[in-house]
């Protein structure tokens, strides 16, 4: 088993209480303190940080939102003044401003460790070259992955996202050991790695660090056949610090979130009402170690659930199940509660399928919902008999039609005709907005 830093990831579960209690109360007195808003937030709750003496005392607190960095927007939720603050990222989300986060030299540092636990966990050690696909900018995902595995010690490749044949050319010529990129672009690296008839089986490459949008166990298996090595999860968001907020171990079961910096629960998104290990909701984040922005019980609208049953790399954090969808990517349609997740985990059993595909939901005049399914076939299907092609069509009807209970359509779509992304993949086409 591989750590970067044992001593904390398994230390004594009394021990990590402790310090996580220690460290909230400093939290929530120091955004009290210096940020109008927690100030304000907590008086309307009646919470003074003085009733704040363990960790368990964490429920008294109320929650905060993407809403809030909104209307905070660009730099009222940072609790240190600009002087301090060292590093500026933003993540664009769907609709409306974005949202901006801020890092002090020491929250750097912090999320440098966090990344580095990341990474290390998965077997990066300072030998290894770290091909970092994931784009480098405003998103958290390049200089994230960048400082954990410049902490390590490993020669960093910060070839930011995009310009697929360039990867694959870096990838052979430098040896690269390790990648870093989102899962949809791992698998199109996969994909374009045998059409141009390099043998992955054959390269140095043993690892890859995958995170910042929903993949699924069929979609690792489809990765680790593709590329031979081992595909682990990583997780995070910018408004807790970016990735390294949780990540999988080689058990590969679950990921361990690194709980003496973010503290995790899970809330039913109706009531708010917190619930017990092994129940799903919406997961939510308060930082226990955070400078320039405090986040106290953010609200991260990703659904999932905590269990704390020991894993068997002896690590003492708790781990999240891999995210199951967002409260607010449901789609509702025909009055029928549909996330894409679903839909992704049937398609990813069918053969002849590839992993790419499209959920377009439409509303003509006067009529109901439709809802379409554009799925890729294989490579090796499109010369096949239409009868072959049909019956795959049908299998993915009946399956997805007794899954969800409403009636679709399903498009079978020859390979490549589904927009590639290299950052995060866009799986959901919602039109009814607009023509309705
Ligand atoms: O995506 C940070 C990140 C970068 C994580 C690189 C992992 C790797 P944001 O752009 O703020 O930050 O988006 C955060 O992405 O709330 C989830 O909905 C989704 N997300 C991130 N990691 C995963 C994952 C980065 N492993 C939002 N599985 C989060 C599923 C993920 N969803």
């Amino acid at each position: 088993m591989y750590f970067w830093d044992k001593k904390t990831e398994c230390m004594s579960l009394d021990e990590l209480r402790e310090l996580q209690g220690e460290r909230l109360k400093n939290t929530v007195r120091f955004a009290y303190d210096n940020v109008p808003f927690y100030r304000r937030k907590l008086d309307a709750a009646g919470v003074n940080p003085e009733d704040i003496k363990s960790i368990d005392d964490i429920t008294k607190l109320p929650f905060t939102t993407k809403e809030d960095f909104r209307d905070n927007y660009p730099f009222g939720m940072f609790a240190v003044p600009l002087e301090q603050v060292v590093r500026i990222h933003a993540s664009s989300g769907t609709t409306g401003k974005q949202t901006v986060v801020g890092y002090t030299e020491n929250d750097i540092g912090v999320w440098s460790e966090a990344m580095a636990r990341t990474l290390s966990a998965g077997g990066t050690t300072k030998g290894d070259i770290v091909q970092n696909a994931y784009g480098y900018g405003l998103f958290t995902g390049g200089l994230g992955a960048h400082y954990g595995a410049e902490k390590i010690g490993a020669s960093v490749v910060p070839i930011s996202g995009g310009n697929t044949k360039r990867q694959l050319q870096i990838m052979q010529d430098f040896g690269c050991t390790v990648l870093c990129c989102t899962p949809s672009y791992a698998v199109l690296l996969g994909e374009s790695a045998a059409e141009q008839g390099i043998d992955t089986s054959k390269l140095p490459l043993k690892a890859g660090f995958f995170g910042a949008e929903p993949w699924s166990e069929n979609m690792r298996r489809e990765i680790e056949e593709k590329l031979h090595i081992d595909a682990l999860d990583i997780y995070g968001l910018s408004e807790v610090m970016g990735p390294g907020v949780s990540y999988e171990c080689m058990e590969k079961a679950g990921l361990h979130v690194s709980e003496d910096h973010f503290y995790p629960e899970i809330i039913d998104p109706e009531t708010g009402e917190r619930q017990p290990d092994g129940y799903k909701g919406e997961l939510v984040f308060t930082s226990l170690t955070k400078e320039a922005l405090p986040l106290i019980r953010y609200r991260t609208r990703d659904v999932t659930y905590l269990f704390s049953d020991n894993c068997g790399c002896g690590r003492v954090f708790r781990r999240m199940h891999r995210v199951l969808g967002r409260t607010d990517d449901m789609l509702i349609i025909r009055g029928v509660n549909v996330f894409p997740s679903q839909i992704e985990s049937i398609l990813m059993e069918i053969d002849g399928t590839e992993p790419h595909y499209l959920i377009v939901v439409d509303r003509e005049k006067g009529r109901m919902d439709q809802l379409e399914v554009w799925v890729e076939v294989s490579p090796k299907m499109v010369s096949d008999e239409v009868r072959k092609l049909e019956a795959i069509e049908r299998a993915i009807v009946a399956e997805l039609e007794s899954l969800l209970g409403i009636s679709l359509k399903i498009r079978l779509v020859e390979p490549k005709t589904i927009a590639r992304s290299e950052g995060k993949a866009k799986r959901v086409i919602d039109r009814r907005d607009l023509n309705q």
